[in-house]
C-alpha cells in the first residue's frame, strides 16, 4: 500500500489528473490505504479556500456554483467541485441536469468535478466530502466549491468543513425566515438571492438584511435605537444611529465595511443562469476570506476543525480496536454471568475493560 502511495504522490507532484481522481476515490470509498493517504497529504494542505454553497433544493446552486467556477476560471484560478447531494442519486433527473450543465466547464482541465450520492449514513457523506476536499487542496486547486442540499443537521455539517459559506435562497423562499430558523442563518457567511428575474427577490433580500440588522442590534454591534438625540450628534454618529432605528440598513452598512472585528453577511442578488450577480458573490467571498485572515477566524477554524478531525480518528481508532480485540471480547463474555447473578454491573465491566485496555488501544499494527 505504501508504494503505491509514493506512486500516487508522485502523480500529485506531476499534476497527473488519473493520480488525482484515484486518491479521490480512495478516500471517498475508504480503501484500505487511505488514512495513510491522507497522512501522508497532511503536509500540504492550508492553500485551498473552501467555499460551501447551501440551500433548498432547486433553488439554483448548481448553476450558481457553475457560474462561480466559470469566473474564477476568467482569473486563472483552479476550481474544484463536489456536489453532495443525498437526496438525488446518481440517477435523479436533477442531478443529471447539473452534470449537463457542468460539462461547459467540465471539459477544462482547471475544473475537476465530482458528484457523491448518499452512500451508508450522512455522517460518512460529511466526512467523504472533507477528505476529498483535503486531496483536491493537496493536489493545489485554488478554489474548493462544495455544494450541499441545506436540510438537515448533516448537511450543516458538511457546510462547516468550509472557510465560506453560501446560503442560496430564491424568491419563492416565502419560506425563506422558516429556511433561516433551520440553522441556516448560523451558517451563513454570505446570502445569495437568487433567481432575482423573478418578483420578491427585492423582499427576501430585506426580510433577510431586516434578520441580520436586528441581530447585530442584539449583539450589541448597532448604537442603542433608543432616546438618541440627533440634533446632539455629528454626521456619522447621525447615520449610524438612524442606521440602528432601521435594521436592514444596518445590515447593509455593516456588510459593506472593512472591519476585521466582525462579520456581517452580505446578502447579494443573482441571475445565476445569467451569470449576473456572480462577480459581487465572488467580491464578497473575497472579502470574508480577508476578514477571516485579518481577524485570525481562518486560523481559528482550521485549527478547531484540526482538533474535531483529531477527537473523530481516535473515536474511530479506539472502537475499532477493542471490538476487534479477541482478549477483549473474551473478557466481557466471560464476564456475563457473574453480570447475570447481580455479581457486577456494566459499569464495572466497561471500567475494567478500558483500564485492561492500553497495549489494546495504543498499538501501532491496526
Ligand atoms: N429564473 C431563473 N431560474 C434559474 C436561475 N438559476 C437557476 N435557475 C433554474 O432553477 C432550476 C434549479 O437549478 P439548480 O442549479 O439545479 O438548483 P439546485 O437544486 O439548487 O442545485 C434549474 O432549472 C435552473 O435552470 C435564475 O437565476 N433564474
Ligand atoms: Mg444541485
Amino acid at each position: 500500500v505504501t508504494r503505491d502511495i509514493d506512486a500516487l504522490l508522485d502523480g500529485f507532484d506531476e499534476r497527473k489528473p488519473a493520480a488525482l481522481a484515484r486518491a479521490v476515490s480512495i478516500v471517498e470509498n475508504r480503501r484500505p490505504g487511505a488514512d495513510e493517504l491522507l497522512a501522508r497529504l497532511h503536509p500540504r494542505l492550508g492553500r485551498a479556500r473552501r467555499i460551501g454553497v447551501t440551500g433548498p433544493p432547486g433553488a439554483g446552486k448548481s448553476t450558481l456554483t457553475t457560474a462561480m467556477a466559470a469566473a474564477f476560471r476568467e482569473k486563472q484560478e483552479t476550481v474544484a467541485v463536489i456536489a453532495v447531494d443525498p437526496t438525488s442519486p446518481f440517477t435523479g433527473g436533477a442531478l443529471l441536469g447539473d452534470r449537463i450543465r457542468m460539462e461547459a466547464v467540465a471539459l477544462d482541465p482547471g475544473v475537476f468535478i465530482r458528484s457523491m450520492a448518499t452512500r451508508g449514513s450522512l455522517g460518512g457523506l460529511a466526512a467523504a466530502s472533507r477528505e476529498a476536499s483535503d486531496v483536491l487542496d493537496a493536489y493545489g486547486f485554488d478554489q474548493i466549491l462544495i455544494e450541499t442540499v441545506g436540510v438537515g443537521q448533516s448537511e450543516l455539517d458538511i457546510a462547516r468543513t468550509a472557510d465560506s459559506s453560501i446560503v442560496v435562497l430564491v424568491p419563492e423562499s416565502g419560506d425563506s425566515i422558516q429556511t433561516l430558523k433551520a440553522g441556516l442563518m448560523e451558517i451563513a457567511d454570505i446570502f445569495v438571492v437568487n433567481k432575482a428575474d423573478r418578483p420578491g427577490a427585492d423582499r427576501v433580500r430585506m426580510d433577510i438584511e431586516v434578520m441580520l440588522g436586528l441581530r447585530m442590534g442584539k449583539t450589541g454591534n448597532a448604537p442603542a435605537h433608543h432616546g438618541v438625540d440627533l440634533k446632539a450628534l455629528g454626521q456619522k454618529e447621525r447615520d449610524a444611529a438612524r442606521d440602528a432605528m432601521n435594521p436592514a440598513k444596518a445590515a447593509r452598512t455593516a456588510a459593506r465595511s472593512d472591519a476585521t472585528d466582525s462579520w456581517t453577511p452580505a446578502v447579494i442578488a443573482t441571475i445565476a443562469q445569467k451569470s449576473e450577480g456572480v462577480s459581487d458573490v465572488l467580491a464578497a467571498v473575497d472579502r470574508h476570506f480577508h476578514y477571516l485572515e485579518a481577524s485570525g477566524t481562518l486560523r481559528e477554524r482550521r485549527r478547531a476543525r484540526l482538533r474535531d478531525r483529531v477527537v473523530e480518528v481516535t473515536e474511530g481508532l479506539m472502537r475499532g480496536r477493542l471490538w476487534n480485540d479477541a482478549a477483549t471480547l473474551g473478557v466481557l463474555d466471560q464476564r456475563l454471568d457473574a453480570m447475570e447473578r447481580g455479581e457486577t454491573s456494566p459499569f464495572a465491566v466497561a471500567h475494567e475493560l478500558l483500564s485492561r485496555a492500553g497495549a489494546t488501544l495504543t498499538r501501532k499494527d491496526a
